[in-house]
């Protein structure tokens, strides 16, 4: 076996944000850019030598290509095995899945998730741990660090390993073994849900459309739904995965999922809708003319979990990401078990998951999961509100309405400016630091300010702690603004705007979203001026 060392210099910006490290593809295609990465990761677990990792992505432009390089250079640092799905590709959760069941050292992850996909689009790759999960900030740390030191990386010199036969090959004297993508996923989704329910739903004529958007989970969802499950052919829409997700955004949110929003707020609709995003983690959940925002899906999932027989001994406790909305807690109130505040990013929920604290959490960027894996997973959500209807038998919008009333209601929208030259975008939010204090007290469109900081988390499992999460204005009355920069952009900044009013009912329950929210949304302004810091009159992005 013939190993290079390669002379590199340190490249500049290679610091993992909310969810690994996401840049434009050309970026990755750079000279080093992907291997100097690479190192720094194998660099900041300690070394490769003897270990075992999974390997796999969402198969977008040069997945293939990376999946090649990453092979040779594990096997250049004595890596014993990789475990890659087969093509090189692996929804985020199926990933999860297998580093957890096959107890490997953890798995490299090729995905920039929700972002577009192509060689004028976005790449992505993170570590993920023995557990399954995101690495923690303590090792991206690391990660980061090496990267700014780097000077050589260790690569096989050798042809591309055959990774699309199912069976064992071998890189080096490293053996690859290439899997089934779907096989162990789909077997665990039949342990957590009653399959038995879910086919004769869809044998009693329910009917549903799950959009893929071209991108990871169509495979997956073709076989659990469509084969396992007995939905009909075409059930799943945009099923077939391309590498720039047939030119389009996979992201399930009202925007880019308008295909089939169109069809469920149609006269045609189905009685259930759904989609996921590029790497198969997050989801959308839309009932015949009744479109379920990831919060109050969050909260939907929790109040009813123990209908499915995964989560039938009940909930231990719930998390959600700081901006999501509040109604889960109060669900969790009323089951009596903990709620706990994180800030974004999945991987800080790890340590909660791994210490029973939690069973369910979930986002209001469209993820929600489990125990079962440590990222959020799509199709997870999507077959668990499937359990919830066959066992409930009603429909999407009756089960929201019932929810509301309840539980209160949590009117939310995310207002998103895209692309806000990165100056201007942190002047703003530098200027509403600036005035969080003089907040309290202040009347801000009718509404009085009770409380405003800085969001920081300290982990009650580690005993980390992590600061600059968020601005949070809370009014009198329940009413919430966030404000935040995306970690997971790659051009200029992405300024989120979280909004958020608390009914408690009977009235005021089904109200549209958009209406309910005009003061939040004005007050939002009015606080932030965000047109006149940004230039900008209206989101680009509301979900
Ligand atoms: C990632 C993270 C999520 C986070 C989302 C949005 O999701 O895993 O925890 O909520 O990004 O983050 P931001 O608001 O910083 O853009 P995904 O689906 O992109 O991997």
């Amino acid at each position: 076996m013939s190993v290079l060392t390669i002379e590199t210099t340190p490249i500049q910006g290679q610091k993992p944000g909310t969810s690994g490290l996401r840049k434009t593809t050309r970026t990755f295609m750079g000279t080093h850019y992907l291997e100097n990465f690479v190192a720094s990761i194998f660099g900041a677990i300690g070394g490769a030598e003897g270990k075992t990792f999974v390997l796999g992505g969402d198969g977008r432009y040069f997945n293939d290509r990376a999946v090649q390089v990453i092979l040779r250079m594990a096997a250049a640092e004595g890596a014993a095995r990789v475990i890659v799905g087969q093509g090189g590709i692996l929804s985020t959760p199926a990933a999860s899945n297998l580093i957890r069941t096959r107890g490997t050292d953890g798995g490299i992850i090729l995905s920039a998730s929700h972002n577009p996909g192509g060689i004028d689009a976005d790449f992505g790759i993170k570590f993920n741990g023995p557990n399954g999960g995101p690495a923690p900030e303590s090792l991206t740390a690391k990660m980061h660090d090496l990267t700014m030191r780097i000077i050589g990386y260790r690569i096989w010199e050798g042809a591309d390993v055959d990774v699309s036969s199912l069976g064992e090959t071998s890189c080096g004297e490293m053996t690859v073994e290439v899997v089934d993508p779907v096989d162990d996923y789909a077997e665990l989704m039949e342990e957590l849900f009653d399959f038995s329910a879910l086919k004769a739903l869809f044998a009693g004529g329910f009917t549903m459309r799950f959009d893929a958007m071209h991108a990871v989970t169509g495979p997956y969802a073709t076989e659990i739904l469509e084969r396992r499950l007995g939905a009909p052919a075409g059930t799943v829409m945009n099923g077939n995965p391309s590498p720039d997700f047939g030119g389009g955004h996979p992201d399930p949110n009202p925007t880019w999922a308008k295909e089939l929003m169109d069809v469920m707020m149609g006269s045609d609709a189905t009685d259930f809708g759904a989609a996921s995003d590029g790497d198969g983690d997050r989801n959308m959940i839309v009932g015949k003319g009744a479109y379920v925002t990831p919060s109050d899906s969050l909260a939907v999932l929790a109040a009813n979990a123990t209908l499915a027989p995964g989560y039938a001994n009940g909930l231990a406790g719930v998390a959600r990401s700081m901006p999501t909305s509040r109604a889960v807690d109060r669900v969790a109130e009323a089951l009596g078990i903990e709620a706990y505040e994180t800030p974004t990013g999945w991987k800080f929920f790890g340590n909660l998951l791994d210490a029973g604290k939690v069973t369910l959490c979930g986002e209001e960027s469209a993820g929600t999961g489990s125990d079962h894996v440590r990222e959020k997973d799509g199709l997870w959500a999507v077959l668990l509100w499937l359990n919830i209807l066959a066992a409930r038998k009603i429909s999407v919008a009756e089960i929201m309405a019932d929810h509301w009333t309840s539980y209160g209601r949590n009117y939310y929208s995310r207002h998103d400016y895209e692309a806000v030259e990165t100056d201007k975008a942190n002047a703003l939010l530098e200027r509403l630091e600036a005035k969080l204090s003089d907040l309290p007290g202040t009347i801000v469109q009718g509404m009085t300010v009770e409380a405003a900081d800085q969001f920081a988390y300290d982990d009650p499992v580690d005993g980390s702690r992590s600061e600059g999460q968020g601005v949070r204005v809370m009014f009198e009355g329940g009413a919430r603004i966030v404000f935040r920069l995306s970690g997971t952009g790659t051009q200029g900044a992405t300024l989120r705007v979280y909004l958020e009013d608390r009914v408690e009912g009977p009235e005021g329950l089904d109200r549209p979203a958009d209406e309910a929210l005009q003061t939040i949304v004005a007050a939002a302004d009015e606080i932030a001026q965000i047109h006149e810091m940004t230039g900008r009159d209206k989101p680009d992005v509301t979900t």
